[in-house]
């Protein structure tokens, strides 16, 4: 059929029911939609639209899949958001009550680190790697910039993938900007539906970039004097790839864990989860309590210091804000 005929005949479909799509972009009060048939329409909540909760910033995220109405201008109003598979949430910002749902429906977080500028800490991707636990998200570790990694630089770097690893989170060392290491993350993402998320600058828009060169996705700089990246990307993403889909999203400065309690932290370390059974206490949080499994772990060298050491200051930051809070 003549492709206009097509349209045409599409456009008059769409008039008399509702559609259904993901949300590939979301941007303030517009939501881009990706229908099944290729077509995308920017479309906004219909006014009455109940919000689920008053705590969430955004009621759609990128990821949701919704079912609007056309409008005669060509925009949609959406109805309906299907119920979420997963989703990824953080606070608004540190002290808020608010929450933000970075995507939902996910299938894998590409934590997206460095060892180059900006480094990250390992206390930023702990609480990523939690976060992802709790909400039953599986994770990629991925350190980006290696060609800027010197010798020293190398052997840290094996250190924390090996400590990572035996954690049980899969570690790809690769570099954008080289292309070294690329092809290792293929397996992992391919046919899935994938969320980058990280500090801003570490290379989510490059890496994707360097997976699909047609993407052109706008890459930022480091700033010279505090080697930070400049939030390049300002709104999230999803982009077809390989049978799934890449989320590409702004930068973060501190991910901020939402509605976590200290007696449940543990559960969210699988090392810990190995062991903790065998704490004298059932409501053990492992930190002065005597009999302590995890604490032995520590000691023995089974688990690694510097996680346990991300544990404690996260439950210490978990009672402040909840005290804060209420
Ligand atoms: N040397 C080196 N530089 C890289 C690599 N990947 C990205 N960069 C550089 O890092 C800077 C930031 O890259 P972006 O892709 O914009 O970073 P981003 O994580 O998307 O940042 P936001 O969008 O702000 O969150 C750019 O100058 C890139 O050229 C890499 O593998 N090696
Ligand atoms: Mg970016
Ligand atoms: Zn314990």
């Amino acid at each position: 059929m003549n492709i206009w005929l097509f349209r045409l005949h599409f456009s008059f479909f769409l008039y008399f029911c509702k559609v259904n799509g993901l949300v590939i972009r979301a941007t303030g009060s517009w939501y881009r939609v990706l229908c099944e048939e290729g077509e995308v329409f920017d479309c906004r909540l219909r006014g009455n639209y109940r919000l689920r909760g008053n705590k969430q910033t955004n009621p759609v995220a990128v990821g949701d899949r919704v079912h609007f109405e056309l409008q005669t201008d060509g925009t949609g109003l959406i109805a309906e958001v299907d119920d979420r598979r997963n989703y990824i949430v953080r606070r608004a910002t540190k002290l808020s009550k608010q929450t933000h749902v970075i995507a939902a429906n996910i299938d894998l977080l590409c934590v997206v680190a460095t060892l180059g500028a900006p480094r990250t800490s390992t206390g930023f991707i702990d609480r990523l790697l939690v976060t992802a636990e709790a909400y039953h998200i599986p994770v990629c570790l991925v350190f980006n910039k290696c060609d800027l990694y010197d010798d020293e630089l190398n052997a840290v770097q094996d250190g924390l993938a090996s400590i990572y690893r035996s954690a049980g989170y899969p570690v790809v060392v690769l570099s954008a900007f080289t292309g070294e290491g690329i092809d290792k993350l293929r397996p992992y993402i391919e046919g899935r539906t994938v969320l980058f998320s990280g500090h801003s600058g570490v290379g989510k828009s490059a890496l994707l970039n360097a997976l699909d060169p047609s993407l052109q996705l706008r890459v930022g700089e480091i700033s010279d004097w505090s080697l930070k990246g400049r939030h390049t990307t300002t709104y999230a993403e999803i982009h077809p790839f390989a049978g799934g889909y890449l989320i590409d999203t702004p930068g973060i400065k501190e991910f901020g864990m939402v509605d976590f309690n200290v007696q449940e932290l543990s559960h969210f370390y699988p090392e810990m989860r190995a062991v903790l059974p065998r704490c004298r206490f059932t409501n053990c949080t492992h930190r002065h309590e005597p009999g302590c499994a995890v604490k032995a772990a520590v000691d023995d060298g089974i688990i690694d210091q510097e996680r346990y050491a991300n544990y404690l200051s996260i439950a210490e930051q978990i009672e402040n804000d909840n005290e804060t809070r209420s």
